[in-house]
């Protein structure tokens, strides 16, 4: 049986360790994984190795051409999954040039180096469901075939980054696939996204109970979005490059908008210790969409996936995830 080569850019990130467990435990298919690190945090990639010692590692900066080519020629892989980015809003409007140029010129040269040599590379394009950004006022789910302005350097990378695929898919016939992932969770995610931040915070109470005030800081709670579980969205990514159709955007998500403050009350009830909850004025982001849900009819019926972990049993693997680290 041939083994289809897979090349993971992103393979330290959050995504990326749950995407090469979900492949490294197939039987059939099997997978011969790559996956790219990212050589300025050299003890990310030291970790990945620790985790995942059959995986091959590639050292790939996304910012150089070079490197890029490199890394494609190198492996001339059957599938990229292309997660590697900027991932977070927050830091997008702190560095904004390296956000364009991390996600968007970086995938410029990633399809360029599949173009001149690897053309028949399947290429997973992960982009957001942050491109919807400013036609959330309109609450209700948002569809596909939408797309509105950018409200942050972040969405726009990935807004002008989806646009690029479209146009390699079309114009150089290139085998890309968009995946619009609305927000995940999970445990080994960091503490700069929502539930990690909660849960560390939980964790880290539980832990000094009688050393420190039991009281844990929250933004806006009124926030609501569509969560689902990594290990679901992970799982949805295989089967878009099983079934996606080229050129075509997905949404991934749950279908379903719940609130910050239910994610909140969810984790507080995880806990048996009390704990007093204060607003800080400074977790309130300026450009904040109020509200963010999509529509997964599509992914539905041209794959069949369905998320399937329900959101309490992953803020549980949240939780314990944080209890064991902190
Ligand atoms: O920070 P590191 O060393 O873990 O590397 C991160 C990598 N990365 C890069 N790789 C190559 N060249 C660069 N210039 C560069 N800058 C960052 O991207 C890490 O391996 C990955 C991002 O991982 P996370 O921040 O944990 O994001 P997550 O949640 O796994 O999101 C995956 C994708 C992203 O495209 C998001 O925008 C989307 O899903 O939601």
């Amino acid at each position: 049986m041939t083994m289809k080569k897979v090349l993971i850019t992103g393979a330290t990130g959050f995504v990326g360790r749950h995407l090469i467990h979900r492949l490294a435990s197939s039987q059939k298919p099997r997978y011969e994984i790559f996956g790219s690190c990212y050589p300025e945090r050299p003890e990310h990639c030291i970790d990945l190795c620790a985790q995942f010692p059959d995986l091959k590692l590639l050292h790939l900066d996304l910012r150089s051409e070079d490197s890029v080519r490199a890394a494609v020629q190198s492996v001339k892989p059957d599938w990229i999954f292309h997660l590697a980015a900027v991932s977070q809003v927050r830091l997008s409007w702190e560095n904004r040039q390296e956000t364009i140029e991390t996600n968007l010129m970086g995938t410029l040269y990633l399809y360029e180096a599949v173009r001149t040599s690897s053309p028949k590379t399947r290429t997973l394009f992960i982009s957001s469901s942050d491109v919807y950004g400013c036609l959330a006022p309109k609450r209700r789910t948002f569809r596909e075939e939408e797309r509105g302005c950018a409200v942050s350097p972040y969405a726009f990378s990935k807004i002008s980054s989806e646009i690029l695929s479209e146009f390699y898919a079309a114009t150089e016939r290139l085998d890309i696939v968009i995946a619009r992932p609305f927000p995940h969770t999970g445990p080994g995610q960091s503490a700069d996204f929502v539930c990690g931040d909660w849960a560390r915070q939980i964790a880290s109470i539980e832990k000094q109970i009688g050393i420190r005030p039991p009281v844990m800081t929250v933004g806006n709670l009124e926030i609501r979005r569509d969560f689902s579980d990594v290990r679901d969205i992970v799982h949805a990514y295989i089967l878009l490059m099983d079934n996606g159709r080229r050129g075509e955007i997905y949404n991934v998500c749950s279908g379903r908008a719940t609130s910050l403050q239910k994610i909140l009350d969810i984790l507080l009830s995880l806990s048996s210790t009390e704990i007093e909850v204060r607003v800080d004025p400074t977790k309130i982001r300026k450009t904040d969409i109020p509200f963010l849900a999509g529509s997964r009819q599509k992914i539905k019926k041209e794959t069949g996936w369905e998320p399937r972990i329900p959101l309490k049993k992953t803020l549980i693997d949240v939780l314990e995830y944080w209890r064991k680290k902190v």
